[in-house]
């Protein structure tokens, strides 16, 4: 598992797949947790896969290294040494029957499970994390998600300590042992991969709730969490409930067990986990209350929660064959949980928030050192590839496949899709083959989305003959190169586009299928020459340029019926100018902002039939991550002193629009998390924003008074950040310590106390980190404190990260080194900064690299920051 400079690891390739040996028809496992240890006896029922070719194959459990084998027996008969051999990944052995009952005696300490895969604790409570490769630091097993097993599961505890012991599916027992201890027994009837094995025990206060399914069958619903949280449970059983009803209704998928479960805890690497029948989530996914949680993590509870919900169909009833098909079920379930929350709020507002986070941190991955295909073709470490783009690139390419059948026929494809796989386990290529069937279109070039990687570019041009009205959409379309892959073929793409009339009325609407490198499409007879609305609700997952003109685009600001065109088309505007600015600041010019600008923005905000929440994110600039994504080369400090200089101005310019906007925005109303209430506090506090830029104190007693009187955590949140990185030096101290004395018992209202702080711009953000750091509160070993402070002032804090001396970097180092060990999921995600250093000018270059040399000479790495930091060296 750790390798040396001398050992590296080695890459697992795609074409190297081979169907399992051996199949396993039922797992009995028995679990004896203890403070100490914990014991694991698992019985398999083995046979051999009659699919494998290769005779007198041998059987190979997986196991981790830290699994100490007590007992292996097959059909009651003790193995000794000689009969089975075993290295850092592999219990091989040679010799074995067609079929055969194999037992297997495990001591494991989840008490030192600081990598928090396989059975850890968490707060006092025991859980797991089996995805992708945890269930073989539980047992030897055959950990590999085309291996399905049903699965009976005993949980054996003290009785005090945890009273809760939930695992897989029903229960069908449950008793007590003479020493203190009591069972309950698991039985999961779906035959399942190993990673969606699930186990927790603790003492847990739970909320309870029902479903009926269309068909009638009644489902049990549990949400469990520690008892101080129990009254921030109910916007997560709502989200669930809404979830189970919307795949009924747009799917026709319905819940297949009797009971549905989720628990809450406080030590997760990542959001959440579908574990069949029983997930696990991090806190920051579940928990939700109008007090302590903003609009926008309510959003999040409500998209995860739909999201583990969905994959039950998506990713557990069918499964990914191997683990470069891991897009099958994330691609496709982050499309199902983005169109139920497109469908539960604002359409217009959930694609423009999702496509941000495409363009910025997914264009950036697939133009950094790790850029991978969404269906990779080799990995080192597989946790590595749980990124943007297998979830949301992969979701784009669901998407588009959806806009080239249309609803009904996608849906046709998705049902076949899911009879036809259903309890197996299957490729990519399985899913496009039954869109495919159901269209009777060929999708061969289509696939390229899974194996080519890189952001397309497409370039536009167009004619006009005003003679016969014909005008003439001509398209190029281009794929840089990416690590592994120098040339690229043309992609088969849907390019949805408007043709608009000068009176803003629409003259042609459709959807162009590009499929050449170079192609035109005609319009005939048109009355006038049009602006085109191109890349509608951004249909492709590509950078397209046509050289619009600022009439053109304040055109499509004003008339587009595409909501979407419409906010690119004002962001299209701020990024030209914003770009023009960051020249003029390297060029040592003065800095000046366009009457033009003013105009457009004060009626925008003036025009109160617009939705507020549109407003908000028309009037919102372009963040400083996509300024540097779009740039050649990133100049950290243009970028952000342009920024502030448009802030600043454009606070300046609008100032009694901003604050008529505020007033309008902040109702003397009891709060209320609708779509509405949320829209107006976003343009709330927008405004609050642009006020406090002008730096004028009797908008820093406004955000004292918004502070102090909230009544929900959003208004109080927005105007504690906003005070703080608006440079108000000393009110923010003095609303921190007042923050942190109301929430100190809300360990996830401190995070973003945390988060605050560590991504504050103005100077001495890292000596801000290095304190914080030593706060009772802050805890190393827990994810979520280390991306509030690290992940948050690495990642969203780049004049201070990016400092001129290096030292940013090297505190990153630090902590990159010192968690390769701890937690190497962790370390690898949170070096994605530094991975990035040939986007900067040179002299930065070096001190990046130097960073990452350091990293990779500090002695064992795990896989996880070895494959990252070798391939960004590479
Ligand atoms: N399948 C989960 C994501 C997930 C992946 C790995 C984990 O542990 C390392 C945890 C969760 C999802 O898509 O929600
Ligand atoms: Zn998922």
């Amino acid at each position: 598992m750790m390798s040396q400079q001398n050992q590296q690891p080695q890459p697992i390739y795609l074409k190297d797949y081979q169907v399992p040996a051996y199949l396993i028809a039922r797992t009995e496992l028995r679990f004896e947790l203890d403070e100490e240890e914990t014991l694991v006896r698992a019985t398999l029922q083995v046979r051999r896969n009659p699919a494998c070719t290769r005779s007198r194959a041998a059987l190979e459990l997986h196991g981790h290294e830290s699994l100490e084998l007590c007992r292996l027996s097959i059909n009651g008969e003790i193995l000794s040494e000689r009969d089975f051999s075993r290295d850092e990944e592999l219990l091989t052995v040679s010799a074995v029957p067609e079929a055969f009952t194999l037992e297997c005696l495990t001591r494991i300490h989840p008490e030192q499970n600081t990598a928090l895969e396989g059975l850890y604790k968490s707060d006092g409570m025991f859980c797991t994390q089996c995805e992708a490769e945890g269930f073989r630091r539980i047992t030897f097993y055959p950990d590999r998600p085309d291996v399905m097993s049903v699965f009976r599961t005993t949980v054996v505890a003290d009785r005090t300590r945890y009273p809760v012991l939930l695992s897989n599916g029903n229960p069908v027992e449950s008793g007590y042992e003479n020493d203190g201890r009591h069972f309950v027994t698991w039985e999961d009837p779906f035959p399942k991969p190993a990673y969606l094995f699930a186990l927790v025990a603790g003492d847990l206060a739970v909320l309870e709730g029902s479903y009926t399914t269309a068909s009638g069958r009644a489902v049990k619903l549990q949400i469990y969490a520690d008892s101080k949280d129990l009254d921030k449970l109910d916007h997560a059983m709502l989200s669930l409930k809404r979830a189970m009803q919307w795949d009924e209704q747009v799917y026709g998928r319905e819940y297949d067990l009797d009971i549905y479960m989720i628990v809450a805890v406080d030590f997760f690497n990542m959001g959440a986990m579908e574990n069949k029948g029983l997930n696990i989530f991090n806190t920051s996914c579940v928990l939700a209350s109008p007090q302590t949680t903003t609009d926008a993590a309510f959003q999040r509870v409500e998209g995860v929660v739909a999201h583990e919900y969905f994959h039950n169909w998506s990713g557990n009833r069918v499964t990914c064959r191997d683990w470069f098909q891991l897009s099958l079920k994330e691609g496709f379930t982050v499309f199902r949980d983005a169109e139920f929350s497109a469908d539960m709020n604002s359409r217009t507002v959930k694609r423009i928030e999702d496509v941000s986070l495409l363009r910025t941190a997914q264009f950036a991955e697939d133009a950094g050192p790790m850029a991978h295909p969404v269906r990779p073709e080799s990995f080192i470490e597989i946790s590595n590839f749980y990124t943007l783009t297998v979830y949301e690139k992969g979701a784009e390419v669901v998407r588009m496949l959806h806009s080239l059948l249309g609803a009904e026929e996608f849906r046709r494809g998705t049902d076949l899709y899911f009879e036809r796989h259903d309890g197996q386990a299957v490729t990519t290529d399985e899913f496009v083959q039954a869109m495919a069937d159901v269209s009777g279109r060929d999708l061969t070039q289509f696939k390229r989305w899974y194996s080519q990687a890189g952001t397309p570019r497409v370039e536009v041009s167009d004619s006009w003959d005003e003679v016969t009205g014909r005008y003439q959409l001509s398209f190029r379309q281009s794929c840089p190169a990416t690590p592994g892959q120098q040339e690229k073929l043309p992609f088969h793409m849907p390019i949805a586009y408007g043709l608009l009339a000068a009176g803003g009325e629409e003259l042609a609407a459709g959807v162009l299928e590009l499929t050449e490198a170079e192609q035109s499409f005609s319009f005939e007879a048109l009355p006038e020459r049009p602006v085109p609305s191109l890349l509608r609700g951004f249909s492709a997952p590509v950078k397209l340029n046509y050289g619009y003109s600022d009439e053109q685009l304040l055109h499509l600001l004003r008339h587009d019926s595409d909501g979407f065109n419409r906010w690119d088309a004002g962001q299209r505007i701020s990024v030209a100018l914003m770009q023009s600015l960051i020249a003029d600041y390297r060029g040592g010019r003065e800095l000046l902002l366009p009457d033009s600008l003013v105009d457009t923005w004060r009626s925008l905000l003036n025009d109160v039939s617009l939705d507020p929440a549109m407003v908000a994110h028309l009037l919102r600039l372009p963040s400083e991550a996509y300024l540097a994504e779009l740039a050649d080369v990133i100049d950290v400090e243009a970028i952000h002193e342009v920024r502030e200089f448009l802030l600043k101005a454009l606070a300046k310019a609008l100032l009694p629009e901003w604050s008529a906007a505020y007033s309008r925005c902040s109702r003397e109303e009891p709060y209320t998390p609708d779509a509405a209430a949320c829209a107006r506090r976003s343009l709330k506090n927008l405004s609050l924003g642009y006020l406090l830029a002008t730096g004028e104190e009797v908008w820093l007693t406004l955000a004292e008074e918004q502070f102090n009187n909230a009544d929900n955590m959003t208004d109080q949140q927005s105007a504690l950040a906003l005070v703080v990185h608006s440079g108000f030096r000393q009110a923010g101290e003095r609303l921190l310590a007042e923050f942190q004395a109301q929430w100190q018992h809300e360990a996830l209202v401190m995070n973003q106390w945390f988060s605050i702080q560590a991504s504050d711009p103005w100077p001495g953000a890292l000596e801000r980190v290095q304190w914080l750091q030593e706060h009772p509160l802050f805890d190393a070993r827990n994810p979520n404190k280390l991306r509030a402070v690290v992940a948050a002032f690495c990642g969203q804090n780049a004049v201070n990260f990016h400092a001129a001396d290096g030292s940013g970097y090297a505190y990153l180092a630090d902590w990159i080194i010192q968690l390769n060990k701890q937690n190497p999921q962790i370390a690898s995600r949170l070096l994605t900064p530094l991975t990035r250093w040939k986007r900067y000018p040179d002299q930065v270059q070096g001190l990046m690299k130097n960073q990452l040399t350091r990293i990779l000479d500090s002695g064992e790495l795990s896989r996880d920051v070895y494959e990252v930091v070798s391939k960004s060296l590479a």
